[in-house]
Parts: C-alpha cells; structure tokens; sequence
C-alpha cells in the first residue's frame, strides 16, 4: 500500500522537467489516462504544470476504488487509529509546509506571505480540529415504556454515509478543500476531490501525504477536470456517490443541485456573497480602516467573505473613505516572492476581464473612483500577470449592478447613510447572505445590529476571526446547511437509531 505509491510518487517527481504532471490519484496510487491540460502560474501568465482531466471511465474508478476503501480497511478501523492517521496528515503536511506553499503560490500567484499565514496552516489545522470533534461528540439514548408495560432503550449510532464527492474552488484551495475532506473523513468516508481546474496542485500533493502516512488506498483520491460535460459533473452524476459537498458560486450550486435531483445525494454547499460592511460613527475609525482594507483586498479580494458593500455613517465618511483610500494605495503588487508584495494578481486572465467589465461598468453606473480602476504596470515576469489596482469607489447607489453582483476581485462600494435602520437595510436588501462586519464601539447596538444581519456569519469589529467549531455557511443564495465542528460531523455522518426491547 505505502510503499508502493510512495515509488510511484517518486518515478513522478523523477519524470518531471519543467512543469509538473499532476495525476489522477485513485485507490492509493498515482494514475496514468486522461486529456492533458495547462495550468497558469496567474502572477506570469506562464504555464507550470499539467493536470490529466478524469473522464466518465477514470471518475468511475475513483468511485469503485473508494467503495472498495468504506467495505475494507478503512471502513472497519477504530475510531482511534483513523484519528491518529488524521493527525499525522496534519504532521505530515507540516512536515512538508515549504513544498505545500511552493504549490499553492505557483497556482494562485498569491504573495508568499499569505499563504504562508493562512493557507498552508489553515489546510494542517483542519485535520486536527475535526480529529479532535469526532472525539468529543455523543449520540441520544432514550428509554421509553413499552405497551406490554416493559422498557426499551433506543440509542443513535453514527455511520459515515459511504463515498463523499468534495468539489472545490480555486481562491484558497488547500484551505477550503482540506475543510471538507477532514471531517468526511474523520467520520469514516472514502472522499473523491475534483479541485479546482485552475489549482489543483495542492490537492495532488495531499494525495502524495495521504499514501506517506499511511492512509489505506481509495480513502482519499483526486479527480482531475473542469465542471461541465467533465469531472465535476461526471462526480455529482455517479450513483455510487453519496454526498457532494461543494464551494463554489451560486450559479454552479445550482447546476449541482439538479444533477444531483436523480440520484438523491445529501448536498452541502458554500456559496457566492455580496457582503455588507456597516461603520457607526462611534467605531474605532482606525481599526475600522485596517480591519476593512484588509477585507476588502485580502488575496486580492478574492475571498467569498470580502465585503465589497460598504456602508458608512455620514459624519465620518469622508475620514472612512480617505483612511481606505491610503491603506489602498499602500498595497504593493508583484511576484508572490519579491520582498513587499502584498497584493497578487487575479486567478486568471478570463477572471480579470470579468473584474475590469465591473470596473467599467461602475464607471458607467456613476461611480467616483476613489482609487484604483485599472491595472496596474508591472515588469519583468509579472508584467504579463493577472494583476488590477485595488479600487474604491463612492456615489453609487445602493441598487447599481456593482453594488448587487459578486466581483470577486480587489473592489468596494462605500456608501453614506444616516440611520440604524437604513444601515440594516440596505446590508440585508440582497440575494445573498454570506457574512457581514459591523463596526461600532456600543455594546447594545454590536449586538441589535450583529443579530439584525441576515448572514450565516456575523462579525463585530473584526472580519474572518475563525473559531473552527462554529457554524460556518450562508443564508439566502449563499449556501445550504452548515459545516464546523459538529456541524459538519452532522452533514458527514447520518445517525441510525437502534430499538432493543429489554
Ligand atoms: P466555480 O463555481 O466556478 O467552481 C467551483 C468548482 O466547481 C470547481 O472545481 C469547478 O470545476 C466545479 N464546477 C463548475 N461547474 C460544475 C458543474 N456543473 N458540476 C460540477 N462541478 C462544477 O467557483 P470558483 O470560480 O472556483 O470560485 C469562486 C466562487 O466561489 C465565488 O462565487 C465565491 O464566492 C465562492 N466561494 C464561496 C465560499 C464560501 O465559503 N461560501 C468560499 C470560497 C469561494
Ligand atoms: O475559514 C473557513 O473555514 C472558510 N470556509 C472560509 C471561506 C472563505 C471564502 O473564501
């Protein structure tokens, strides 16, 4: 088992040249098949890897050889073992970190720093959380009287639901990948990952670590592809598949959701946002500034929480508005390595059309442009990047396109308003209902307005603060059900209920 993808990992590595080959990994091991296809380094706009799109054929064997893992040794492990094993992916990814990092920046272009912080920790820490949470929970019993006038107890039992499909998105990938695979796996599922077409080295690499620690074969296996007509779709199709789990836009949520109408899969989805932040003139007005323009421009925006709606009270907009504009103009863009790159380009060329069409159209739409605008001029290798200006703007109204469509790039709305009132709603007058921050030094109103914010996440002075046992997930268009320390435990596992008459 071990050994053996452990020498097929090494003969991969070995045929590498310049660009990486990033196989199918099914049933333990690396495997040969499938159409070759370019991955972009976004920060040069130059290929560096090739991944091999799974067809119908190759998600099958996926599927078979997970089925194989849930009837065979991994199925029928202790609950001991398959947490220490959980555990020692997290060690093992530790181990590992500067490999993991090299991946995830040659994918996403994203600056060093970054995905050094959040990343690359975030993917390790995820397997120990979920380790810990399948520890620690219980299950009901109830006794009840019988009509015989004799007892009968009742107790739930946790099963894993079989053969879990985890599809994943490309703006924090071993992040959100690992956020789904942890917990379906600390239940006892076999998990398929179809990672993002555009990143999907990390994922592969995790398949090198599941076989060096010792995960038994077909638990853990990647599917290469895109969505459509390909691997995603062919895994949310497959009858053999249980479960999907998914992060992505609203708009795919939706497609996923109807193939998967035939074949009666649990669904949990984690969807687009257009996130309000709302400052009281009695915020903190520096940590108000920081903590936005973080927000806003963290991994180039491109973060589902970002808030790209802005809403201040009127007395300090102005002061809101030019402290945003110098943290803005402060940010630094460039290659993922040089000293002082903070702010990385867009995941590609085609994602940056779409951003700078917002930008335009926000223009027409009658926007100020506070800042930014455009793309910013680069040399060397990134001059041919992905990259656009951080950009603010004001004297929009609440109702434009830009201020109701997710960008999902380094933009923000601000807008004035008078009244608490006014301020919930127009946070609340969306279609989606991902996460909002409210900034106000009143312990009353932090906690009326925190409540009043129609989100599965509500921050009070900070944004993106995580405690990983709490529901995560979105209202309205957002998402569908919760993951998060038990939550996910409850989405990954279905109780059965046990009656012995006594
Ligand atoms: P996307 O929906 O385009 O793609 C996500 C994944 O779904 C990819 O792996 C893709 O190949 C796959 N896919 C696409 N069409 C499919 C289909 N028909 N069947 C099966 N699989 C399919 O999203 P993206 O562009 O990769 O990510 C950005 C989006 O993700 C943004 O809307 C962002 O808000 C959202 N997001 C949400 C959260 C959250 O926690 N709510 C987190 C991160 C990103
Ligand atoms: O922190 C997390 O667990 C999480 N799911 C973050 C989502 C970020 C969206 O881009």
């Amino acid at each position: 088992m071990t050994g053996q993808a452990g020498a097929t990992v090494v003969a991969e590595r070995a045929s590498q040249q310049e660009r990486r080959a990033l196989r199918n990994f099914i049933g333990g091991r690396f495997v040969e098949g499938g159409k070759p296809f370019d991955i972009y380094d976004p920060a040069t706009g130059l290929v560096h890897a090739t991944a091999y799109e799974a067809d119908k054929a190759i998600v099958d064997q996926a599927v078979r050889a997970a089925r194989k893992a849930v009837e065979g040794e991994w199925g029928r492990m202790t609950l001991a073992r398959r947490r220490a094993l959980l555990i020692r992916v997290a060690e093992r990814i530790e181990e590992r970190f500067d490999e993991f990092l090299e991946a995830e920046i040659a994918d996403t272009g994203k600056p060093h720093e970054l995905a050094h912080h959040l990343d690359i920790p975030r993917g390790a820490a995820n397997f120990r959380v979920f380790a810990d949470a399948i520890a620690n929970l219980s299950t009901e019993t109830f006794e009840m009287d019988t009509p015989d006038g004799g007892k009968a107890l009742n107790y739930a039992v946790r099963k894993p639901l079989g053969v879990v499909g985890v599809i994943s998105p490309w703006n924090l990938p071993l992040l959100l990948m690992t956020w789904k695979v942890a917990p379906a796996m600390a239940c006892g599922n076999a998990v398929i990952v179809k990672p993002s077409e555009e990143t999907p080295s990390t994922t592969t690499l995790l398949g090198e670590v599941m076989a060096e620690v010792g995960i038994p074969d077909g638990a853990f296996n990647v599917i290469h592809g895109f969505g459509p007509d390909s691997a995603g779709e062919f895994l949310v199709q497959h009858p053999g598949v249980r479960a999907i789990t998914f992060t992505g836009e609203t708009r795919t949520g939706s497609a996923i959701m109807k193939a998967a109408a035939p074949t009666v899969k649990a669904l949990s989805f984690e969807l687009g946002g257009k996130n309000p932040a709302v400052v009281f003139a009695d915020a903190d007005l520096d940590a108000a500034i920081a903590g936005l323009s973080r927000a806003a421009f963290l991994n180039t925006g491109q973060v589902c929480l970002a808030p790209e709606r802005i809403y201040v009270e009127r007395p300090v907009f102005d002061r809101f508005v030019a402290g945003m504009k110098g943290k803005a103009e402060a940010l630094r863009a460039g290659l993922p390595n040089d000293h002082g790159t903070t702010l990385g380009p867009l995941i590609s060329d085609e994602h940056r059309e779409k951003v700078l069409g917002y930008y335009k159209l926000a223009v027409d739409e009658g926007a100020t442009v506070v800042t930014g605008g455009g793309v910013p001029k680069l040399d060397g290798a990134a001059a041919n990047g992905y990259f656009v200006e951080p950009t603010i703007w004001t004297g929009l109204a609440h109702d434009a396109r830009v201020c109701r469509e997710e960008i999902f790039g380094p933009a923000c709305a601000i807008i004035p308003f008078d009244s608490e009132e006014d301020a919930i709603r127009m946070a609340n007058d969306t279609e989606y209902g991902l996460a909002s921050s409210v900034w106000t030094t009143n312990l009353s109103r932090a906690h009326r307005v925190g409540r009043a914010m129609e989100v599965g996440i509500s921050w009070v002075n900070c944004w993106f603060l995580r405690d990983l046992r709490t529901p995560f997930g979105g209202a309205k268009m957002s998402g569908v059900g919760r993951e998060g320390g038990e939550h996910s435990i409850n989405f990954y596992s279905e109780p059965s209920n046990i009656c012995i008459k006594l």
